[in-house]
């Protein structure tokens, strides 16, 4: 039995608000307890309330990737790269996923089917998967992702193709470095990951977009896009395979549905948090900012859902002939923010590289990251989007909250 709806009702500027709810607090006041069961009855179908704040624990692992919440359930998920841990909404750790060697980054919650889907990466294999986490069974502290069929993995070989590329042609593919002029678009693998429309579609089906990582790398400059990868995962359940690290296999579909690029300039690691805002219906790209001085690097990019892609010049990336520029389908920038005058881009310097989830009602979910080797923490805090050049989240309150 839902008990919260009695926490907020007796709020002064709720009451100004709405008479009904001025009303009600009256016969609450005159009738006792009784009452407040009766007046609470109609909100029990209400999805659980948003904590305002959350605490994400302390964990021997990597640090904080990203976030997924699962707004009817009530729950919050954390990538802490080598283990997820599950929390509700009251703050009360549910489980963990452990057991994994690779790079669990990114995360979203598929209402579909339930599911936790995240961005794993074994680069020395040069396997990249979409984790496809049935996370209503991680119920105890400590379940070890290979014995439990929990996890599994859908590859995706159009990112292994450009991550391994050996672009320079001298017969030798240099590996996890980023001082190398390999790597197409000078992809490191991905990372961003979120549920969302196809680009220039806002209205239609939820697809799945997957962001590469891209190298840090200053002397090369066809690596100034962000690639998107947007995939339709209703097939899914007959590609995913269960997860092996000794013979990591290569099931997954052999091509997205489209490729898509963002002109941001170089970042460190591309796309580290991908989300996509229904409300505002845009995309968001959080981003450890980049290091090229022609480009205002700033930490947070948007895309409108609705803007289409145009076929256009990737700028920088020579074409097979040498002679122009590789032609890809461009998306472009969203209006608003901070805008800079030499390049003409758009965007913020938020903070938005290890968790960023977008709730409804222009809420958001942002994390920080803290603690030391070893000992990994993460803090989330609900904010209120306003799209202030200089500061687009403000905290949000109890106000904001339905
Ligand atoms: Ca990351
Ligand atoms: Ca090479
Ligand atoms: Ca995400």
């Amino acid at each position: 039995m839902s008990t919260f709806p009695c926490i907020h009702l007796p709020r002064p500027t709720r009451i100004r608000r709405r008479p009904v709810a001025r009303a009600v607090v009256f016969a609450l006041l005159l009738l006792g307890p009784a009452a407040t069961l009766l007046a609470a009855a109609p909100a029990e179908t209400k999805a659980p309330r948003l904590p305002l704040a959350q605490h994400g624990g302390t964990w021997p692992s990597g640090h904080v990737q990203g976030i997924a919440v699962d707004l009817r359930g009530g729950y919050i998920y954390y990538s802490f790269t080598n283990l997820l841990a599950r929390y509700d909404f009251s703050g009360r750790l549910v489980g963990t996923l452990v057991g994994w060697t690779g790079h669990l980054g990114d995360l979203d919650f598929n209402p579909a089917d339930g599911k936790v889907y995240g961005s794993l990466e074994y680069k020395a294999d040069e396997a990249f998967y979409i984790a496809v986490i049935d996370v209503a069974r991680i119920d105890r502290v400590g379940i070890d992702a290979a014995t439990a069929d929990i996890l599994r993995t859908v590859h995706l070989q159009e990112v292994a193709r450009d991550y391994a590329a050996d672009l320079d042609g001298d017969g030798r593919f240099d590996g996890d470095v980023a001082d190398t002029r390999d790597h197409r678009y000078g992809c490191s693998g991905i990372d961003g990951v979120g549920f969302g429309p196809a680009f220039g579609h806002p209205d239609g089906p939820s697809l799945l977009t997957v962001a590469y990582g891209i190298y840090g790398n200053t002397e090369r400059a066809d690596n100034d896009h962000q690639v998107l990868l947007q995939y339709d995962v209703g097939d899914w359940d007959r590609l995913a395979r269960p997860l092996s690290e000794t013979a990591p296999h290569r099931s997954g579909p052999d091509a997205p549905l489209g490729k898509y690029f963002v002109r941001t300039g170089n970042t460190t690691y591309g796309v580290q948090n991908l989300a996509y805002d229904e409300t505002l219906r845009r995309w968001f790209l959080g981003v450890y900012p980049g290091r090229k001085s022609g480009f205002p690097n700033y930490r947070l990019f948007a895309v409108d859902a609705a803007s289409a892609p145009v076929n256009g010049d990737l700028v920088g990336v020579p074409d097979a002939d040498g002679d122009g520029w590789e032609q890809g389908r461009l998306l472009a920038l969203s209006g608003g923010g901070l805008e800079d005058a030499a390049t003409g881009q758009r965007g913020w310097q938020q903070k938005a590289d290890v968790g960023l989830q977008p709730v409804g009602r222009g809420l958001f979910y942002l994390a920080r990251n803290g603690g030391g080797k070893q000992a990994q923490t993460a803090d989330l805090t609900l904010m209120r989007w306003t799209g202030n050049p200089g500061a687009p989240f403000v905290p949000a309150t109890l106000e904001d909250l339905p």
